[in-house]
């Protein structure tokens, strides 16, 4: 199948294949919503975004955030799934156990549960530990969305909350994968990035059968904020494009990669993945 950046952008008149982001704003402009957004535009689909909440947020932290109310939430996703269309999406910050409710009862009645793919990003902390969902929403994000989902996307720290184990090695990622699939995902994908002690960073997809592995060498950087929205997006982008899991998993993986080999700085604090990466001729991606 025709890698999702060999595909031409959407044509005059023609409609291109559309995804939806439920997640939360980053006010910085590295993660959440806007780093979906910029990846889907980079990846030919049109983007649509459910908004969860609003996040006060630059490249020193999270100082606060602001829950956007339920029925608001449920009404983009109704809103744009009756007219628009969704062919693929993906959740990131949800914040709290309503509003994570609010979207599993949402895209049932919408009638996408189990017809469109769902990649469940379960965003508990921003990249230096910041809560950005409650910690009493943790039995909600484990027994009521993760096993609506087609594709589960957790880091190392949110593997840690959800099962309780830590990974340290191949064996303890691969108990983490069984674990996590046993909440009734189809596919799991436990993200090594944050073994920092290891050289490769390591992803490893599981579907209760067969493990695959993604793996890429290292990148020396602290820029790297929003790698793992980057990731889902594109991952979404290329499910929407029709790539099976595995396909969109591997795709995802090399672009997010391009995306932190061309991390730049910004403010005082961590940088940002460069989710253009792809427009640089100059070869640093
Ligand atoms: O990268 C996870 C994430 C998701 N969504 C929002 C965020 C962050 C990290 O900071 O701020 C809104």
């Amino acid at each position: 199948m025709t890698d999702p950046t060999e595909l031409p952008p959407a044509a005059p008149g023609h409609t291109p294949r559309r995804v939806m982001t439920i997640a939360g704003s980053d006010s910085g402009g590295s993660a959440g919503l806007q780093a979906d957004m910029r990846t889907f535009a980079m990846l030919g689909v049109h983007g649509c975004a459910a908004v969860t909440a609003v996040t006060v947020q630059n490249t020193l932290g999270v100082s606060a955030f602001h829950e956007v109310p339920t029925d608001v939430v449920a009404g983009q996703i109704t809103a744009v799934a009756g007219d628009i269309g969704i062919e693929a999406a993906k959740t990131g910050m949800l914040a709290s156990t309503a509003i994570i409710r609010a979207v599993v009862a949402t895209w049932r009645s919408a009638g996408l549960t189990g017809s469109v793919p769902l990649l469940v990003d379960p965003v508990c902390a921003s990249n230096v530990g910041e809560p950005l969902l409650h910690p009493s929403a943790l039995d909600a994000m484990r027994h009521e969305l993760i096993p609506t989902a087609t594709l589960i996307t957790p880091n190392l720290d949110e593997v840690r909350l959800l099962v309780g184990i830590d990974v340290v090695d191949d064996a303890t990622q691969r108990e983490a994968a069984r674990a996590l699939h046993a909440l009734g995902p189809q596919w799991t994908l436990v993200k090594g990035g944050h073994l920092r002690t290891s050289r490769i960073s390591s992803d490893l997809l599981f579907d209760g059968a067969d493990f695959h592995e993604y793996a890429a060498s290292r990148v020396d950087t602290r820029d790297d904020h929003g790698a793992g929205d980057t990731l889902a997006a594109a991952i979404t982008a290329a499910l929407a494009h029709g790539h099976t899991v595995p396909e969109a998993v591997g795709f995802g993986k090399r672009w997010v990669t391009d995306c932190i080999h061309a991390a730049y700085p910004l403010g005082h604090g961590l940088g940002t993945v460069n989710g253009l990466a792809r427009l640089l001729d100059d070869g640093s991606a």
